[in-house]
C-alpha cells in the first residue's frame, strides 16, 4: 500500500480507504454505497434515451469488436475496471502539477491515484522516473524532444518506412521541422538493424539523442549496442517501446534500462492493454527536465481519469497472469508468422520475435495494402495497411499490411487459432475476385469469434 503520508501531512488517515471513509461517515459500508450511484448502474439506458445516435453507434461498435479479428498491433481489449475508471468522475477534476504540488484544491485522491500510477511504472520498468500524464504517444514522445534538446538540435532515429514512427521526427511532423532528425536505415538484405550504418551515422551527425523503438519492426532491439554508439559519439539514448511496453513488463522482451538507455516512453493502450495515454519514464536526473515539458511545457491539466486507469493497468502489468499472457502474445505471432511463411507469404525481415509482422502483399499477392486491407475487412479481420522499407507507393496505398496479436490473445485465441486465421488471410488474397467465398469466411470469422469472450463485460444476448 503506497504512504501516502509525505504527500498528504494534513490528513491523519493512513491508508487510501481510511481518506475514503472520511466522506461516508468513517464507515465502508458508506464507501460502497457509491456502487449504487445512477452513473455506475444506468448510464446506458440513460445515453440511450438522451442520444440515441451515440447509443446506437456504442452499441454497434461493441458488436463490430466481438464479431471480427482484432490483428491491428496497437490495439487491445482493455480491462472492464479500465473502462469504469474512465467514466468516472476523474474526468471533472483539474489536477495541474505532480502530486503534492498542484494548483487547484481538492487533490487527495488524484495525488493518491497519481503517486500509485507513478510508483508502479517505476517499479514495472525498472525506471527512476515516471511521468504518466502524457495524454498521447505523440505529446508524450515531443516532451522527450522538449524536455532534452534545445531547437534545431541532431537526433539519429530509424527511417520511416523501415519501421520508425511520425513522432520520431518524420518530415510532415512538427517534430521534424523543429529538431534536426538524422536517419539510419536497415540492412537491405534481410531487412535487420544494420549497427554499422547506425555508427556511420552516429560518428558522422554527432546526434545528441539516438532513438530506437519502432513500430513496424518485427524484432526485438539490442539496446547494449545502441548504448556503446551512443557513448562513443556523447549522445543520450530513447527508446519508444510504445507498440511492446506490455512485453517488456511481462519480462518476453528486453529492457532498455538494462542497458543504461536514458529514457525509455510507451504508451498504455497498446500490449499494456490499458487506457489510450502514455508515460515517460527516465534516469532521475531527467526527471525535472522531462515533468517540466508535459506541465507547463506542452500540456495543461493531466486527464485524471486516464491516470487512475493507467494505475490499474500498470497493477496488472506486473501479476504472473501478464507476463503469462505476454509469452502468449509472443509465441501466436509466431505461430501466426510460421503459417503465412508455410503457405509462401514474403513478410519483413522472414518473421518475427515480437507481437507484430508485416506481410508484403505487393510481393506476395500483387496487392497493395489498401487493397488487402479491404479484402479482409469484407471477411471480419481487421489489419492495417502499411509501407515496406523504401516502398514506391504512398502511405495510403502502401505495400503491405500490418498484423499483431495483443488483441487476439487477450480473447484467448491460442496458435491454433493462428493457423485458422492464417488459412483466411491467405486464400482471401490469393483470390481477390471470390466474393463467395469471402462471404463464406465472413460467416466462418463470426461463428468462431463466438468462441473467445471480450473483456469489458460486454455480454452479448444474439
Ligand atoms: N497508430 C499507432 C500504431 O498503430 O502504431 C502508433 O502511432
Amino acid at each position: 500500500m503506497i504512504n501516502i503520508q509525505p504527500r498528504l501531512p494534513a490528513t491523519t488517515a493512513k491508508t487510501v480507504g481510511e481518506l475514503a471513509f472520511k466522506y461516508y461517515k468513517n464507515t465502508r459500508q458508506g464507501v460502497q454505497k457509491t456502487n449504487n450511484v445512477v452513473y455506475l448502474q444506468d448510464f446506458r439506458s440513460l445515453l440511450n434515451s438522451s442520444d440515441s445516435d451515440l447509443y446506437d453507434a456504442l452499441a454497434g461498435e461493441e458488436y463490430r469488436q466481438r464479431d471480427g479479428i482484432e490483428l491491428i498491433p496497437s490495439e487491445n481489449y482493455t480491462y472492464p475496471e479500465v473502462l469504469v475508471l474512465l467514466g468516472s468522475v476523474f474526468t471533472n477534476k483539474y489536477s495541474e502539477g505532480y502530486p503534492g504540488r498542484r494548483y487547484y484544491g481538492g487533490q487527495e485522491f488524484s495525488d493518491i491515484i497519481e503517486s500509485l500510477a507513478i510508483e508502479r511504472a517505476m517499479n514495472l520498468f525498472k525506471a527512476g522516473h515516471a511521468n504518466v500524464q502524457p495524454l498521447s504517444g505523440s505529446v508524450m514522445n515531443q516532451a522527450v524532444y522538449f524536455g532534452l534538446l534545445e531547437p534545431g538540435d541532431k537526433v539519429l532515429a530509424m527511417e520511416l518506412s523501415h519501421g520508425g514512427h511520425l513522432t520520431h521526427g518524420a518530415p510532415a511532423s512538427c517534430m521534424g521541422k523543429i529538431f534536426d532528425f538524422k536517419r539510419y536505415r536497415t540492412d537491405p538484405k534481410d531487412g535487420s538493424i544494420d549497427f554499422d550504418e547506425v555508427r556511420k551515422q552516429a560518428r558522422r551527425h554527432k546526434p545528441k539523442l539516438i532513438l530506437c523503438g519502432y513500430s513496424s519492426y518485427p524484432r526485438d532491439l539490442d539496446y547494449a549496442a545502441f548504448q556503446s554508439i551512443a557513448d562513443e559519439v556523447g549522445a543520450l539514448t530513447m527508446a519508444d517501446i510504445s507498440h511492446f511496453g506490455g512485453l517488456v513488463a511481462g519480462k518476453v522482451m528486453n529492457n532498455p534500462f538494462d542497458d543504461g538507455f536514458d529514457v525509455v516512453t510507451t504508451t498504455s493502450h497498446k500490449s499494456l492493454r490499458g487506457p489510450r495515454g502514455g508515460m515517460i519514464l527516465c534516469k532521475s536526473k531527467h526527471a525535472k527536465a522531462i515533468d517540466h515539458a508535459i506541465f507547463p511545457g506542452l500540456q495543461g491539466g493531466p486527464h485524471m481519469n486516464n491516470v487512475a486507469a493507467i494505475a490499474f493497468t500498470l497493477k496488472q502489468a506486473a501479476t504472473a497472469e501478464f507476463a503469462q499472457y505476454s509469452r502468449q502474445v509472443l509465441q501466436n505471432a509466431k505461430a501466426l508468422a510460421q503459417a503465412l511463411l508455410e503457405q509462401g507469404v514474403k513478410l519483413v525481415t522472414g518473421g518475427t520475435d515480437n507481437h507484430l509482422m508485416v506481410l508484403d502483399t505487393m510481393a506476395s499477392f500483387g496487392l497493395t495494402g489498401e487493397d488487402s486491407q479491404v479484402l479482409l475487412d469484407s471477411i471480419g479481420i481487421t489489419v492495417n495497411k502499411q509501407i515496406i522499407p523504401d516502398d514506391p507507393l504512398p502511405p495510403l496505398e502502401a505495400s503491405g499490411v500490418r498484423l499483431g496479436t495483443p488483441a487476439a490473445t487477450t480473447r484467448g485465441m491460442r496458435e491454433q487459432d493462428m493457423r485458422t486465421i492464417a488459412g483466411w488471410i491467405v486464400r482471401t488474397l490469393a483470390h481477390p475476385g471470390d466474393i463467395e467465398m469471402h462471404q463464406q469466411f465472413k460467416l466462418e470469422s463470426e461463428t468462431f469469434c463466438r468462441n473467445f469472450h471480450v473483456p469489458g463485460g460486454q455480454d452479448f444476448k444474439n
